[in-house]
């Protein structure tokens, strides 16, 4: 990367011609954009104004020092930092366009050894929470460490948009801090849709994060490849969606820690997007050890609290699942959620249960589940409450890595005959995370395990879906390796495909190689500049693509179950209505005013709307606030109607 010496006040008239659209891309020699610098900061002037302390105000001071530097003589420095998440922060969404991708660059160092990060904060709009993530884990040591052009981008969805550093509590370092706009790509549109060669046999989809939505060249691959599955990588797991806070304002108000509360913001990118789309759901997941926060198997959801009996976590569960499809199907009636993995990853290889324990301070194989329940029997209870609330047509699937392990494989058959004749569950979900190694010969597993397993499934007479897919190449792959792994993917989909009339969907873990959580071993089926891989290319050859692809099948809209109203303006005629839709009063009408109606609906003691909020909130003119009324401030917001008026249409 060429270095360059920006002045803030010429990476401002930058970002200024970004926004009205007219700044012109660069060029190579032969014809390819390159990325464009909009923002570079050495900290030579002294100026470190474009950047705010994340935390610790009182004690945390951002400055320009010479104590440490990469180039010229200073630095950023952050000190008097008190917590390992205070840090400088550097904004996005007042600086620079939402739907656009940037790589950020920066150097940073510890004043002595040290381990930091670099972090992506953003909140939903009409939300109060932010959300964070972390984009570089592991930068541990005592010199300068290097962040190389990462990624970032936000949607016209996001306010408050950040990265931050942080790490260790000591003195932090920043330098060289650059970002630039990735020039926009054009996806190969010359070969064939995935969906459109496979989807007539079986759905075809994949996994997507939040920050996904906001890379058009992404979202092409998805439009174009993807189309018939969405799965959330991270944002509907019981991490993402209990919320700790509201369980515990829960608790203080009731005296009862029983019925978890939940929210669905963090998945809210995907199920909007889905929601306008019509892209079906894959709900992924519900009980699981791993990704569920220890705090929920605990007395009074306290994190030194004891564990909770088995009654006790069973009722939890009940409510949590429960609590999980009504909120889902009253926010997203439109969106076709067919299938979700109930259990995941509950059977060790050898077929026998986790260790009972905390996931917390290495732990991160053991179970609270098991710790809870003292075994596996966890599993029947989740499935039989997920037949329960489920709405018609979601299939239910225990989803499980290594599937195709002799003792973990025998133990899921085992169970699954045992819940089929129950009548509780519809598929399994092999995830296939595999590994092409460096030849076929060492690739696990081989090709002749993988379809052992798939023919051992689906003699059980259930549903099968590929629910993870991604084959990794070693790590630093030389092109040889690309080789071995486009002929291990076709071995593997060819297995899959023999296996159609029992497989319903083959999603793959991801798009790009370089957003995957093993990134270092590019297991994706399209590179980072969005070019089909030899092993996507390997995969379609030889099939046939038919004329059309699929389309996905229009949805009967789920109607929200009736409530009842949970009062009547009528009966307060003295209250007038400020603005039709804002439930809770704060001015706008936002998504939020339709949460807040469900969460009053769902627990009008704690969360009951204003007389205000009530006239407001009743914008069917039905005279009583039911989930309908939420359904409204949906359509209005996703822009379905311009006017509640349209409603009684
Ligand atoms: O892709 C997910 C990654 O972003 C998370 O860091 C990781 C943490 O558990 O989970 C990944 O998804 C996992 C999935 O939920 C279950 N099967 C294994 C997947 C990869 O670890």
């Amino acid at each position: 990367m060429k270095k360059s010496h920006i002045t803030k006040a010429m990476a401002l008239a930058f970002a200024a011609s970004i926004a009205v659209g007219t700044a012109p891309a660069v060029y190579a020699a032969d014809g390819t954009a390159e990325p464009k610098v909009v923002y570079s900061f050495d900290f030579e002037d002294g100026d470190v104004s474009a950047f705010t302390n994340r935390g610790g105000d009182d004690t945390t001071e951002l400055s320009a020092s010479t104590d440490a530097s990469v180039s010229g003589d200073s630095a950023l420095l952050a000190s008097g930092r008190t917590e390992s998440w205070n840090g400088p922060a550097f904004r996005l969404d007042d600086k620079l366009e939402p739907f656009t991708e940037y790589y950020i660059s920066a150097k940073i160092k510890g004043r002595y050894y040290t381990g930091a990060m670099m972090s992506f904060q953003y909140t939903v709009k009409g939300e109060t929470e932010p959300k964070y993530q972390n984009l570089v884990q592991n930068l541990n040591g005592s010199d300068w460490m290097s962040v190389e052009r990462i990624k970032v981008s936000f949607t016209d969805e996001m306010e408050g948009v950040y990265v931050y550093f942080e790490g260790g509590s000591d003195d932090l370092f920043i330098d060289d801090f650059v970002v630039e706009e990735v020039p926009a790509v054009e996806i190969e549109q010359d070969i064939p849709g995935l969906a459109q060669v496979f989807g007539h046999d079986f759905k075809v989809g994949t996994s997507l994060v939040p920050n996904n939505f906001s890379s058009r060249a992404t979202m092409d691959i998805v439009e174009k490849h993807y189309y018939q599955s969405l799965t959330c990588g991270n944002e509907m797991k019981p991490d993402a969606v209990l919320n700790k806070a509201a369980c515990q304002a829960y608790v203080e108000e009731t005296g009862d820690d029983t019925v978890p509360q939940i929210s669905f913001s963090a998945a809210k990118p995907l199920l909007n997007y889905c929601k306008k789309n019509n892209v079906p759901v894959r709900i992924h997941t519900l009980v699981w050890h791993s990704q569920t926060p220890d705090w929920f198997f605990k007395e009074n959801y306290a994190d030194d609290g004891k564990w909770v009996s088995k009654e006790k976590m069973l009722l939890r569960m009940e409510n949590y699942i429960k609590a999980f499809f009504e909120e889902l199907v009253a926010l997203y009636p439109t969106i076709d959620f067919y299938a979700c993995d109930v259990v995941n990853e509950a059977w060790l290889d050898d077929g026998k249960p986790r260790s009972p324990g905390e996931q917390g301070s290495g732990g991160s194989q053991n179970s609270a589940w098991v710790q809870v329940f003292g075994d596996n029997s966890f599993i029947e209870p989740a499935f039989t409450y997920a037949r329960k609330y489920a709405p018609e047509g979601c299939k239910l699937y225990y989803n499980d890595f290594n599937e195709y392990m002799d003792g973990k494989m025998n133990a899921i058959i085992e169970m699954a005959k045992d819940f089929k004749e129950k009548g509780i569950i519809d598929g399994i979900g092999m995830q296939s995370h595999l590994d092409a190694r460096q030849s076929l010969d060492a690739a696990f597993p081989s090709v002749n395990m993988y379809k052992n397993a798939l023919k051992k499934y689906s003699e059980l007479g259930l549903d099968i879906q590929i629910t993870e897919l991604d084959v990794t190449t070693p790590e630093n792959p030389k092109s040889g390796d690309f080789d071995v792994q486009a002929a291990y993917y076709k071995g593997i989909w060819d297995a899959i495909y023999e296996y159609k009339d029992y497989v319903s969907a083959v999603i793959l873990w991801g798009v790009t190689d370089d957003q995957s959580w093993r990134g270092k071993q590019y297991p994706l089926l399209f590179d980072a500049d969005y070019k089909a891989k030899k092993a996507f290319h390997s995969i379609i050859e030889g099939y046939e693509v038919p004329a059309e692809p699929p389309t996905n099948p229009p949805v009967t809209p789920t109607e929200p179950q009736p409530s009842e109203p949970t009062d009547d303006p009528v009966d307060n005629p003295d209250v007038e209505v400020t603005l039709l839709g804002d439930a809770n009063c704060d001015g706008k009408v936002t998504i939020a005013d339709s949460t807040a109606i469900l969460q009053s609906i769902g627990n009008p003691d704690k969360y009951g709307l204003s007389d205000e909020g009530t006239a407001n909130a009743d914008v069917d003119g039905t005279k009583g606030i039911t989930a309908n009324d939420a359904l409204g401030i949906q359509k209005y917001d996703a822009k379905l109607i311009s006017d509640f008026s349209e409603l009684s249409k």
